[in-house]
């Protein structure tokens, strides 16, 4: 697919557009993020994929009066336009799918039970160990462009479903190349700490030291992740060895993330706080304390209330995160054992549904405050002079209208890096 536009790109006369404008460089929290700034009869021009100017029509018509012939118009009257959608947790790279295991669990087995017997993570991982590089490639690039169809205009990636050095790396660089190919941006996590390999079942702490000499030392010296994320869970990872992977990270530049208090509460969300994580991710089962802590140190709730629908438990309590002043983000979580699915608009109105947040902090929480949970809060995120030209138009008449039409996809047109990518709720080729 093209990468480059050479002309300017005017979208006009949009019904709302939706700016997100914030002269903060931190993530929004409390009030502020119901505050979507709102342009009614709004325009926005793009030039070289970047932002050059969003306001009313009527201004961008009198200040680009001499240069409308050269650009190609987009007429969004109507409609909604907003910034990209930003996924900031997923599994993107993996091989197969695991429908058995969700009849299992429709039959009453548990995705502990599933994982503990060999299923789960171990299933994914031998499955990504077989795949070439070049199948895992098609499989994940064909998932970008489902985020694609869906208005995500940037995702981050974690490896974890090789748990030894050789397919860590295959899963790293098929997300390198699929970013360097593929339209959308792709930010990458190592995620070797995703399971306990079952040859090493009796020994964690020996794969833990693994992870720490072997593994993290090479991530970093081929720049292959900005993020180390640790899966904290009784069972998993203890949180002492999750400190031990995080703060080893640390030491190579890679910044903490954490799969925190999923399933039960186990100290994730302090940890979160404690090491400096970027995010804790999940929460399910966080603590007061530990969601007090997160406040106080500024980390990401980066909540997957698809899991907890797809798992058939309760969601997280972002309402009380967000009340507790916690930057809240939004994932879908995308991976093909709990949450199998590449629709962030749908998780926006489960957390709507089940988490008790407005449609308006659910937006913010899809588009900004996720820029911020992987570090690109400067570059995207919102719709201001100077950010990159990712953009989506949603075929509704206000923005009230995405989380209330449930389960269907509004994506009329995708633009990324200035460039249309998706036109009629078509992928361009
Ligand atoms: O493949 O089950 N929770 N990791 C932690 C996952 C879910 C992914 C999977
Ligand atoms: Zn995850």
């Amino acid at each position: 697919m093209q990468k480059k536009q050479t002309k300017p790109l005017y979208i006009r006369n949009a019904n709302e557009v939706i700016t997100l404008k914030d002269s903060s460089s931190t993530p929004l929290k409390k009030e502020k993020m119901n505050d979507l700034k709102v342009i009614h009869n709004g325009s926005v021009w793009i030039e070289n994929g970047i932002i050059q100017a969003v306001s009313s029509d009527h201004e961008l018509t009198q200040k680009y009066e001499d240069r409308i012939q050269e650009a190609e118009v987009i007429d969004a009257t109507g409609k909604v336009v907003m910034p990209g959608l930003v996924d900031p947790h997923t599994h993107l790279v993996y091989a197969g799918s695991r429908e058995a295991e969700f009849h299992m669990r429709l039959n009453g087995a548990t995705y502990m039970e599933i994982m503990n017997s060999g299923g789960g993570i171990h299933a994914t991982t031998s499955k990504t160990r077989a795949a070439t590089e070049e199948q895992l490639y098609e499989e994940s690039k064909n998932r970008l462009n489902k985020f694609l169809l869906h208005g995500v205009t940037t995702v981050e990636a974690k490896s974890g479903y090789g748990l030894d050095w050789e397919t860590e790396r295959k899963q790293l660089t098929v997300a390198k190349k699929l970013h360097e190919d593929h339209p959308m941006d792709i930010v990458s996590t190592f995620m070797g700490a995703h399971a306990i390999p079952q040859a090493y079942k009796n020994n964690p702490d020996i794969f833990v030291s693994k992870i720490i000499n072997e593994m993290l030392p090479k991530v970093a010296a081929d720049h292959l992740a900005e993020f180390n994320d640790v899966f904290c869970e009784e069972g998993v990872f203890t949180p002492e060895q999750s400190k031990r992977v995080l703060l080893a990270g640390k030491e190579f530049g890679l910044i903490p993330k954490i799969h925190a208090d999923e399933i039960v509460s186990y100290g994730g969300a302090e940890l979160a706080a404690e090491v400096g994580a970027i995010s804790a991710d999940h929460l399910l089962k966080a603590s007061d304390q530990g969601i007090q802590m997160m406040a106080e140190k500024g980390v990401i709730a980066v909540l997957l209330p698809g899991t907890a629908f797809f798992l058939m438990t309760e969601a997280a309590n972002g309402r009380k995160m967000i009340d507790a002043g916690v930057p809240v983000a939004l994932s879908t979580d995308c991976n093909p054992g709990s949450s199998p699915t590449c629709s962030l608009p749908f998780i926006m109105n489960l957390a709507s549904m089940h988490m008790g947040l407005t449609v308006e902090e659910a937006i913010t929480a899809a588009t900004i405050n996720a820029a911020h949970a992987i570090n690109r809060g400067k570059e995207i995120g919102s719709l201001e002079v100077g950010k990159k030209g990712d953009i989506v138009i949603l075929d509704i008449p206000n923005y009230k209208q995405l989380n209330y039409h449930y389960g269907m996809n509004h994506t009329d047109t995708v633009i990324k890096n200035g460039i249309i990518v998706v036109k009629a709720g078509s992928l361009c080729q």
